[in-house]
């Protein structure tokens, strides 16, 4: 029953390629007849009906909005959208007989009256970003709406989310219908999410645009045309947000800006999971963590997939299988591990004495089509009814229902199927005709698909924080829309126990991290089909440092949890685990910059050397922060690979060696190495082994290791929390900022109100011949420091006030 249909849909989509837009057919936008002025930009007027608002949002953010052979309609929402008021900066206007300009200190937009056309432009070199190559377009009779913009011979494009595709997207065609792809290759599109948002970088620099229609809409960059680019949609406006850097960094920031910042996860979200489809009974699911346990292995959260339930009605246990879900989450805690639950949208319909149906029925909170009949979906618990929840009441209503689960000590909720999936029809065009509220607009199933993850997502969310007040919800979700990374994490669904699956897997985490998605993941070992010991390995050496790291496997898979292949592979995952643990306060610090200023923890080496052209096309490395490159082996049978470090110092993470960057070298990767750099001029920190976040090591430390830079410089900023509460939002949180410059560390515990527990600092700095040792002016006892061949290592107690340690030769 479970996925016998799948293979059919896989291949059809597999098949469909997304139909290009063709420019022929469609009507270009009539000439500006009036340009008004108003307090944020300009309105035009133009022939035909047509009619366009320009608005000024912030020095390097113009957006841009269309209504074709209309006026602009009075309701200006998207449910993407978390900063709708904004101060203009300051701005002018010149209006010329053939042209208006704008311009703010950073942005200029040109506008051609005849034919209306825009050029965006570096205000202070009027070096020319971005511009149509001809006007925007639009169908009257489909309702189609498009915008061309000239393709650079040189340009490069990046982003639109979660993409079963290279890094680079140049020369493809995307679309964005949130679809249920189980077994989804490279070359799938679209897939579970849409984020019509993306990048382009030529000669070095940066520009944004984000596309907000939630309609299905398609972009193409290069493939159909060596002129222009296009995105286009099948109906609302031409709707978007002309972001300029010209750093990538920059417009990360100020599209998280404008779609809402990802809110600090529990950190225990950066723990290590494990899944399956599925744990059943309690005893069984019981094992597993104990068999974590005994065998060293660090675990935070195990999750129950859809078996758990009572004939699959979401807000219900199934009470054979766990009779006592207090007492079983009580166990896993008292072992420190937190379960979280799997909720689909699928709500079992005409079921008597189903009180989840029965409420949702009598306060009419499901979907419904056009004629007024519900709409009937098919998925696990048969005909099942899917909540709109774009009603406040409905969404509070569906919130509120986690109480079944949060009351039973569940700690977060794992939200899939959502596209939705309906196995009646995975394409959507037979749900054609259904109708959300959306704000009394009532719109159509066309708009508001790509959106339905998004609301389900936000209402778990909201109501996890009525439920558990002052913790950090934790919420998973398959589909999305661009601001999903309000609410929840994302993985990238049914995924294959393939070497490709494990090589695609890279871009397309890199992908969501320049598309405003930090916080993602994909299942370890793959979801479909047999992993080998080899590849099960080669995939926590990647998964150990993704943001979410779980071990998932399907129904009929076998399994692959880490000591399923014997002592010797189990070993070689521990050892990759335990890093994944000393890391945490390393991981942590990227995990908060990327909440803070929108740029991912998990990076294409282009966003951190954005003017190095090597780096435009690498989808088989990537960076953690600005200081840790990963070179994982992504194939079988490899004991070494090639690697690109960028410009600069690079240090071997496992030897310490020394490699000059800027260059491709061959490194070593035997099955037990993933080739691992650090960049000279970072400091890296890390932790003790923990079995769990939150464990109370026997000695508890935080260590700091100095990489020297060609200056024998080096800094970092080093961020904690309690990690659990909201209690960092009103500066309940320590931002440390060490240094080092030729033998001398700063140590200071900068700003804010977090106390750590007791615990030693270390700080090991590469200094041969060190004789003496002074902190805060005055000889260090010998006793707390050390050296090795060639290094230092000095210990002191964290008394949380800054210091000043001297090495002297
Ligand atoms: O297609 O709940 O992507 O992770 O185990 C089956 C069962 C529906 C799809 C999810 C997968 C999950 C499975 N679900």
């Amino acid at each position: 029953m479970t996925t016998k249909w799948a293979p059919a849909v896989c291949a059809l989509l597999l098949s469909a390629p997304a139909a290009a837009i063709d420019l022929a057919g469609l009507q270009h936008i009539g000439n500006v007849t009036a340009v008004v002025r108003t307090d944020q930009g300009v309105t035009l007027a133009c022939a035909g009906g047509s009619e366009v608002a320009i608005r000024v949002l912030a020095p390097d953010l113009i957006r841009i909005r269309a209504a074709f052979a209309q006026k602009l309609p009075q309701r200006d929402h998207s449910w993407a959208i978390e900063k709708t008021s904004w101060t203009a900066p300051r701005w002018t206007v010149v209006e010329e007989p053939a042209e208006v300009r704008i311009a703010t200190g950073e942005l200029e937009l040109a506008i051609r009256r005849s034919p209306l056309k825009f050029e965006f432009r570096d205000a202070k070199t009027h070096w020319v970003i971005f511009g149509d190559q001809q006007p925007m377009l639009f169908d009257p009779k489909t309702s189609v709406v498009a915008a061309a913009p000239r393709l650079g011979l040189d340009e490069h494009f990046y982003g639109l989310g979660e993409k079963a595709a290279h890094l680079d997207k140049r020369r493809g065609e995307f679309a964005m219908w949130n679809s249920d792809t189980f077994g989804y290759q490279e070359g799938t599109d679209p897939i579970y999410q849409s984020v019509p948002f993306y990048l382009g970088w030529r000669q070095g620099r940066a520009y944004g645009v984000f596309f907000d229609n939630s309609y299905r809409t398609r972009f193409d960059f290069g493939a159909s045309s060596q002129e222009y680019a296009t995105f286009s949609a099948e109906g609302g406006e031409m709707n978007y947000y002309f972001f300029w850097g010209p750093s990538m960094k920059k417009v990360l920031g100020r599209y998280a800006e404008l779609t809402g910042h990802m809110p600090m996860p529990p950190m225990w979200a950066l723990g290590n999971q494990q899944s399956r489809y599925s744990y059943y009974p309690d005893t069984v699911a019981e094992e597993i963590v104990k068999r974590y346990r005994a065998d060293d292995l660090p675990l935070d959260v195990l999750h129950l997939d859809i078996h758990f339930m009572d004939r699959f009605r979401v807000f219900t246990w199934n009470s054979q299988r766990f009779p006592d879900p207090k007492g079983f989450t009580g166990k896993l805690r008292a072992m420190g591990v937190k379960v979280v639950t799997i909720v689909d949208p699928g709500i079992q319909a005409h079921s008597a004495g189903y009180s989840v149906y029965s409420q949702g029925a009598q306060q009419d909170f499901f979907l419904k089509r056009k004629d007024g009949r519900p709409y009937i979906a098919r998925v696990w618990p048969g005909d099942s009814v899917f909540v709109d929840y774009t009603k406040d009441a409905a969404a509070r209503w569906w919130g509120d229902l986690h109480r079944a689960y949060t009351d039973q000590g569940v700690a977060g909720i794992w939200n899939d199927m959502n596209e939705p999936s309906d196995f009646n029809d995975q394409t959507g065009k037979s749900q054609m005709d259904v109708v959300t509220y959306d704000g009394g607009e009532n719109s159509p199933y066309a708009k508001n698909r790509n959106v339905f993850a998004m609301n389900e997502a936000r209402a778990t969310y909201q109501g996890l924080q009525r439920l558990l007040p002052n913790q950090r919800p934790y919420v998973i979700t398959r589909a999305g829309y661009a601001g999903i990374q309000r609410y929840a994490t994302v993985w990238t669904g049914d995924n294959r126990s393939t070497w490709e699956a494990l090589a695609l897997s890279l871009p397309m985490f890199m992908t969501l991290g320049l598309s405003g998605e930090p916080f993602m993941g994909a299942d370890v070992g793959g979801f479909i089909g047999r992993t080998d010991p080899e590849m099960l390995v080669r995939w926590y050496e990647v998964g150990f440092l993704t943001p979410f790291l779980r071990n998932h496997a399907d129904m009929s898979s076998p399994d692959h949890e880490p000591w399923r292949f014997g002592t010797y592979y189990e070993d070689i995952i521990r050892k990759y685990l335990k890093l994944r643990y000393r890391l945490l306060p390393f991981l942590y610090t990227a995990l908060e910059e990327a909440h803070r200023t929108g740029v991912p923890l998990l990076r294409p080496l282009l966003l951190n050397y954005q003017d190095d052209e090597n780096t435009l096309g690498i989808d088989d490395e990537f960076m953690i922060g600005a200081d840790l490159l990963a070179a994982p082996v992504l194939k079988p049978n490899l004991t070494a690979r090639l690697v690109y470090l960028p410009k600069g110092i690079w240090f071997d993470y496992w030897t310490g060696a020394k490699q000059e960057g800027g260059r491709t070298i061959r490194v070593e990767a035997p099955l037990e190495t993933v080739p691992l750099f650090v960049r000279g001029g970072a400091i890296l920190p890390s932790g003790p082994n923990l079995k769990f976040v939150g464990d109370q090591p026997a000695d508890p430390l935080l260590r700091f290791d100095v990489y020297p830079d060609a200056q024998d410089e080096a800094s970092a900023a080093l961020y904690e929390d309690d990690g659990l509460t909201e209690d960092y939002r009103g500066g309940v949180f320590r931002r440390t900022t060490i240094t080092s410059r030729r033998g001398e560390i700063e140590y200071r515990p900068a700003e804010g109100e977090w106390r750590p527990a007791a615990r030693k600092l270390i700080f090991c700095l590469h200094a041969p011949a060190v004789r003496r040792v002074l902190i805060d002016g005055k000889a260090l006892a010998s006793s707390a420091w050390s050296r090795g061949r060639d290094q230092v290592t000095v210990t002191i107690p964290d008394d949380h006030r800054p210091h000043r340690l001297q090495l002297l030769r």
